[in-house]
């Protein structure tokens, strides 16, 4: 297939774009390459080493000899330069990474608030005029979030797949319908995907557009197969308070030797992807899209549910490490109950990577190998959700 991966030099993007065109799938990826630019601003860099985008590109085609293709353009902002490409390319499916993706960053400021508002909404809906308007006939797979059903809300009944049944009485009888789960977002970053979601369901009824929302869960891991064929293919491996997910964040700080930075009881429980499935799940949903005239096809990207508090107990266990409870940050539960389904990707052939000592070796060993190109100041989180919170930065003096 011809595929166009928006957002491809990121963490989900770039091991995507490398996975498809190792499969013989035709690759081009859009990028404007913020998320690099984010990271100079912010004056932290990826623990692994990554290397520019061409550099990235070289190493491929003399690693596999495959090419794939490259466009600088920014989605929200350069709406003919994407309409022409498009005309240019027709790709098969376009896979739509490009979005800021970090709740904290998120919330650290208006600044921040209003850029990832702008930058991702208009990203999407960019897209969607931009597929109408030439006509172009590719299935879309976006890359949504657990985050849009929020947490607690259901309890322990189980989060569906993006619909859920409801019943209404009328003077008539009862009403059955298949609604869009209610969104509940937590942070303003998870709120743009809910943004998203409406978007999709718009474009879809109105202009019979084939789209894929996929609802993953936190991604951990670094590498893949392909990223780890040579050390200019890399994954790019985030760390700090910001950008850097729980999971890899415990298990890079275990390799460092520092405290386990859990936000509250850790009570908190979320959905967890490794990134080899990531790339696997992309190419089962490219491969199995909607029909032209169905609503948006949700399907969960999850393959396990762990509590943040177990996942500390876990690696501590094996590593050593010592556990901090920190002052969330956050405005969030303490504690919640998840159950997931996931029925789809499993009926697809998805054989789920779930978290093994081995993986997590795998993880801590990369981290270990970069260990002196961390920055220990950017650790503990600092972006607060409300004016006055506190933050472990504020109050404590023995971390860094
Ligand atoms: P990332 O920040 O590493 O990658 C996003 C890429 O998109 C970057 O390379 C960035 O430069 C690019 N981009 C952003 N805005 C753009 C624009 N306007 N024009 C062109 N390019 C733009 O993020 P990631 O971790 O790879 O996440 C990718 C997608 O997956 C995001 O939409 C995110 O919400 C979703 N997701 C990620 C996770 C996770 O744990 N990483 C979990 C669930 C969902
Ligand atoms: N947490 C800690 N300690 C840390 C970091 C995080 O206890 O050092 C806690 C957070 O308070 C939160 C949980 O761990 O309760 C998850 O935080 P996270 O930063 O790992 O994940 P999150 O902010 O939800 O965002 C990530 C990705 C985002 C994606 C989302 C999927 O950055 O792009 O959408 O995971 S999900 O969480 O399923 O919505």
């Amino acid at each position: 297939m011809r595929v166009l991966v928006l957002g491809g030099d990121g963490f989900c993007g770039w091991p995507t774009s490398l996975y498809l065109s190792d499969r013989g799938h035709d690759v081009t990826i859009l990028d404007n390459l913020s998320r690099r630019k984010i990271d100079v601003d912010l004056e932290v860099d990826s623990l692994t080493p990554i290397v520019p985008i061409g550099e990235r590109l070289r190493a491929w085609q003399e690693v596999s000899g495959r090419e794939i293709g490259f466009v600088n353009i920014d989605l929200a902002t350069e709406y003919d330069r994407l309409a022409s490409l498009l005309l240019e390319l027709r790709p098969d499916a376009v896979v739509h990474f490009a979005e800021q993706r970090a709740a904290p960053y998120s919330m650290r400021s208006e600044k921040t608030k209003r850029y990832t508002v702008d930058n991702n909404v208009r990203a999407t809906h960019n897209l969607l005029t931009a597929i109408v308007d030439t006509g172009v006939d590719a299935s879309i797979v976006h890359l949504g979030t657990m985050g849009v059903y929020g947490y607690g809300w259901s309890g322990s009944a189980p989060i569906p797949e993006g619909y859920l049944t409801v019943k209404v009485d009328t003077p008539d009888g009862e009403l059955e319908r298949e609604i869009l789960h209610p969104a509940n977002p937590g942070s303003v970053y998870h709120m743009t995907k809910t943004l998203d979601q409406l978007l999709f369901a718009f474009y879809s009824k109105n202009d019979s557009l084939r789209i894929t929302d996929l609802h993953q869960g936190i991604v951990w891991g670094t590498q893949t197969e392909q990223t780890a064929r040579d050390e200019r293919l890399i994954n790019r491996f985030d760390y700090d308070g910001d950008y850097g997910t729980v999971l890899n964040r415990f298990l890079m700080q275990a390799a460092i030797k520092h405290p386990l930075t859990v936000h509250g009881s850790g009570g908190q429980t979320r959905a967890f992807i490794h990134i080899k499935d990531t790339v696997r799940c992309i190419e089962l949903a490219i491969e199995n899209p909607p029909t032209a005239g169905d609503k948006p096809l949700v399907r969960n990207q999850i393959t396990e549910v762990h509590r943040v508090m177990d996942l500390a107990k876990l690696i501590s266990d094996v590593t050593g490490a010592d556990v901090a409870h920190l002052p969330n940050p956050r405005q969030e539960a303490d504690e919640n109950e998840l159950v997931v389904r996931n029925d789809q990707f499993l009926a697809l052939g998805l054989e789920p990577t779930t978290l093994s000592e081995g993986l997590l070796a795998e993880v801590r060993e990369v981290a270990e190998k970069y260990k002196d190109r961390a920055d220990l100041r950017k650790i503990v989180a600092r972006s607060v959700w409300r004016k006055g919170m506190e933050t472990a930065a504020d109050l404590m003096t023995e971390l860094p």
